[in-house]
């Protein structure tokens, strides 16, 4: 080992999050092997250590945004809510790194900046922000889908002298807003939750929108024991089900087409979709084909207008706030957040008619004049899926830099690796599967766990996908990404919320269930497509 190298494992973890958190447990518990994990945070939980505005909270089936590797845990930890807030998710996440001790393996509050692959040696080296120097033979990536933040620019944001919060930056401390005059900027997820919890104790809530979202109930009651029981009763079938589903979110998806139905059979699918609440479980239960026919995206749409309009009372304020697009982004759901509207102390300023001109010390002036504020939520979401990734400088063989390599768009072998990267993996990294997270993160880990294997059962120090594998990928992700309507929304899923970011296709949208032949096939077939090797100099 070099001087310079503080200290030499099988493989680095980079970041603490669901994926980072397993990967940590299967490497360094199950597998037995020498593990280093780091976190720019200063503990576990990912995104979640983050988030933590208020109203943060996961909006996904929580017996679905779980762990399936530990049975025993999934008894033991009895959730409260159908959707855990931010406190419950983190300390979930704390459990299971303390059941397993894995908190030793990671170095926290550090940021690596920078990785370099050395073909001689076949290992990673690793730069930490202070400087430091690991060297690794795996390294996988977990840093996140939705990790890195989009910090707009907004003429004299500096010169504010209230408060100014992005809500995936939240103080750790408490932020008391209680009779405070508070402006959110952005609707999408974390705006429509921020807005649901702060309205009601604000004096004066102003929301800024620039594109409305449709909003399904997301009908949050604490969990069903019945269904908890359920699955521990029928386990290995509930997450095979979970994996070998299009979403895996753990509900089943309708295959029947909403064009097929009469419109009697609809509007009973949808007023049960409606009560059952979950933006997903009402796009992909209800009908199949929501996300890819425009007639059957229409015919939700105006159901969901309908039910919209019924909520808020001032119709002239409900026409801002229904799309007039297809119902193709990320789906919400929210308890509350278009009730607020009813409220004479709730604004919607629509950002398209009277568009910010700047924010000044007192709050922010638009078109229509300034208003005063004591709080400005910036509810701008991230950059997306490749992001995180780019903000560590990584070189690959023969110098390949990553931001050179994805300068067009990111790019990717099964979402999990890049030509010219050997042993280097990404949880959920771009051109991923598009569904749920975390039974999708243990699948991805468990296919890297057995890449480790293969390398080590035969002899080997790297696996590396070829570029032609890369490119048949990125044509498979395209055929199939285009056929859908997500392509046709602009949204942080087309990479279209950051300006200057490539705008295309980040993801594998053929369902989780077909990724897993996918991934598991080429595994059983001793990885075609991908080539290996040693190292060029003995160790
Ligand atoms: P999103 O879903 O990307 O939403 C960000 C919101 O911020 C969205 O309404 C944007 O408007 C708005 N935005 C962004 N920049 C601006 C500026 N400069 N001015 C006005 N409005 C702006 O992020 P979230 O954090 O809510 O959710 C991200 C994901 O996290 C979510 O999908 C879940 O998977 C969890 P736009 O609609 O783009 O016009």
């Amino acid at each position: 080992m070099t001087q310079d190298v503080v200290k030499e494992v099988d493989v680095a973890v980079i970041g603490t999050g669901f994926g980072g958190i397993y990967s940590l447990y299967k490497f360094g518990v199950e597998m037995g092997l020498s593990v280093q994990g780091f976190d720019d945070a200063g503990g576990v939980g990912g995104t979640w250590y983050w988030n933590r505005y208020p109203g943060a909270r996961s909006d996904t089936e929580v017996t679905a945004y779980c762990y399936s590797f530990d049975k025993d845990l999934f008894r033991d930890w009895k959730w409260s809510m159908r959707y855990p807030d931010h406190w419950e998710i983190r300390d979930y996440l704390n459990t299971v790194a303390d059941k397993y001790d894995l908190k030793k393996l990671v170095k926290f509050n550090t940021r690596i900046v920078a990785m370099e692959w050395d073909d001689d040696l076949s290992r990673w080296t690793l730069t930490t922000d202070a400087g430091e120097k690991y060297r690794a033979q795996f390294v996988v990536e977990g840093v996140g889908l939705l990790s890195a933040t989009n910090f707009p620019k907004i003429q004299g944001q500096d010169s504010f002298k209230g408060e100014l919060y992005h809500t995936a930056r939240w103080p750790h401390e408490p932020v008391d807003l209680t009779g405070k005059r508070i402006a959110v900027i952005g609707t999408g997820s974390s705006g429509v939750q921020v807005v649901g919890a702060v309205a009601p104790v604000a004096a004066e809530t102003y929301v800024f929108q620039r594109r409305p979202q449709f909003i399904v109930p997301a009908a949050n009651r604490p969990i069903d024991e019945e269904h908890r029981q359920w699955i521990l009763d029928n386990w290995e079938e509930y997450w095979h089900s979970v994996l070998w589903s299009v979403t895996a979110f753990g509900f089943p998806e309708s295959p029947v087409a909403a064009v097929d139905a009469t419109p009697e059979e609809r509007e009973a699918v949808f007023d049960d979709a409606w009560k059952q609440g979950n933006g997903f479980r009402f796009m992909f239960a209800t009908f199949g084909d929501i996300g890819v026919n425009p007639d059957s995206n229409k015919i939700a749409t105006d159901y969901l207008e309908r039910k919209m309009r019924e909520i808020v009372t001032d119709q002239a304020i409900a026409d801002k706030l229904v799309p007039d697009e297809y119902w193709a982004r990320r789906p919400l759901c929210s308890d509350g957040y278009l009730e607020m509207f009813n409220r004479d102390n709730v604004h919607l300023i629509d950002v398209n008619e009277t568009p910010v001109v700047e924010i000044t010390e007192k709050g922010i002036r638009t078109t229509a004049g300034e208003i005063e504020l004591d709080v400005i939520v910036l509810a701008t979401g991230f950059d997306g899926v490749s992001g995180q990734y780019l903000k560590i400088d990584q070189t690959g063989q023969h110098g390949r830099r990553l931001s050179q390599h994805w300068a067009d768009r990111p790019k990717t072998t099964l979402g999990l690796m890049v030509s010219g990267f050997p042993n280097m993996f990404m949880v959920y990294g771009p051109m991923g599967p598009f569904t749920n997270q975390p039974p999708a993160h243990e699948a991805q880990v468990n296919w890297m766990a057995d890449v480790v294997k293969f390398v080590r059962d035969n002899n080997l120090e790297y696996l590396v996908p070829n570029d032609e594998s890369e490119a048949n990928w990125m044509v498979t992700c395209d055929d199939i990404a285009y056929q859908t309507l997500f392509m046709k929304v602009n949204s942080w899923i087309n990479g279209s919320n950051v300006e200057g970011k490539p705008v295309t296709n980040y993801f594998y949208m053929g369902g989780m269930g077909a990724y897993m032949d996918i991934i598991l096939d080429i595994r059983d077939r001793g990885f075609p497509g991908f080539e290996s090797g040693r190292a060029l100099a003995p160790a």
